[in-house]
């Protein structure tokens, strides 16, 4: 059973992990909203496959899945692909879904956040999202791991850690007014601390240009390890993605970790600037209320946006002249695990990549 606790991870001795120590699982849910995902989501849908894959070569991969689009999915999904029937709003399950801490002893529990879609009525990227807020309570009572419900609107892919007590969040995401409004910023750290079990929160300023997720932390900069990260750039000082990196770079090499480390700083170029074509523009079903894709629009494409997994990291690639240098960077950097390029524009049309749309469950 998959109790609500009413304490915090904190009280009760949990901590979030880093996305680099051990999962039993990734979770994922299937896309088919056909107002983000064009063409009725059937490339969506592809790339998503690709991604369990690649993932279920390394650890297991759980989706959820439509009661419309089981039979789908299950056909598309390779057989040790597990498939849960599950209801949602889209299959953004790094934010919608809830974030897994553990302690010492072996223990597993979810942090679930309140789920506002990005933004609400006040820039939010589609409506209703009810669904969605259910994600977390119904992944852990499937998984029988008990709840921590948290006061405060917050997405996954704002925040990383390195599991020894820093966090890394961006000021454009959460201090931005259609989040938490009535939270000082000071409320807000007491909340993380809280319910992560951090004691140090490197503050970023602005996430990758153009993302509309207003600017998460896991498009722009990660941790590899503990006291060393992975930062999103570009040399071209013309592109509005500069400014952004260098001031990232300057806070991430003054900082000081909760174990009192400086930062190792890698930089990863950043691909070519990709615009959304007419045609897959056109192949959006075009809803009041949802965010609509245009021809021309720069997408938010980094290769930061990347997945951990046990001995293994997946990591989106664009068919862009950067991509073999990134994947030949990481493979250095990440010389325990072995790199694996899926092409995602796909991911990249719908708002995110794989960061955004996979869950670890880490083993305690
Ligand atoms: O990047 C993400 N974490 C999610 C983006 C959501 C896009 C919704 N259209």
């Amino acid at each position: 059973m998959s109790k609500l606790m009413d304490r915090t991870p904190r009280q009760d001795g949990y901590r979030m992990p880093g996305e680099f120590e051990t999962h039993t699982q990734t979770w994922m849910l299937w896309p088919e909203r056909t107002d983000n995902w064009r063409l009725g989501a059937k490339p969506a849908q592809a790339v998503f496959t690709a991604v369990a894959k690649a993932i279920a070569q390394f650890e297991p991969v759980t989706m959820g899945v439509s009661a419309g689009q089981f039979l789908n999915a299950r056909f598309q999904l390779p057989e040790h692909v597990r498939v849960v029937e599950m209801s949602y709003n889209d299959s953004w399950i790094r934010d919608c879904g809830p974030t897994f801490v553990i302690n010492d002893h072996s223990g597993v529990r979810g942090v679930d956040w309140d789920f506002n879609a990005w933004g609400g009525l006040e820039g939010g990227l589609y409506f209703p999202w009810d669904q969605d807020d259910l994600v977390p309570q119904k992944v852990l009572n499937i998984e029988r791991k008990d709840r921590y419900k948290a006061p405060l609107v917050l997405e996954g892919g704002s925040i990383h850690v390195d599991g020894e007590g820093t966090l890394m969040v961006t000021e454009e995401c959460l201090l931005n007014a259609n989040r938490n409004p009535q939270l000082s910023r000071e409320e807000i750290e007491n909340y993380l601390k809280e319910y992560l079990n951090v004691e140090k929160i490197i503050w970023l300023g602005r996430g990758v240009y153009n993302d509309e997720t207003n600017g998460h932390v896991d498009n722009l900069c990660c941790f590899l390890r503990p006291s060393e990260v992975a930062l999103t750039w570009t040399d071209d000082q013309n592109d509005p993605q500069y400014e952004i990196s260098l001031d990232a770079f300057q806070r991430l090499s003054q900082a000081i970790d909760a174990r009192g480390r400086r930062l190792i700083v890698h930089k990863i170029h950043q691909p070519d600037p990709i615009l959304i074509t007419a045609e897959e523009s056109g192949g959006v079903d075009s809803v009041d209320g949802t965010m609509p894709r245009l021809e021309g629009d720069r997408m938010a494409a980094s290769y930061i946006n990347f997945l951990m997994v046990n001995g293994g990291a997946i990591v989106p690639v664009f068919n862009d002249p950067h991509d073999e240098i990134a994947l030949t960077k990481l493979q250095e950097l990440l010389p325990e695990r072995r790199v694996v390029g899926v092409y995602a524009r796909e991911i990249l049309l719908g708002g995110g990549n794989i960061h955004c749309i996979t869950q670890q469950q880490p083993r305690g």
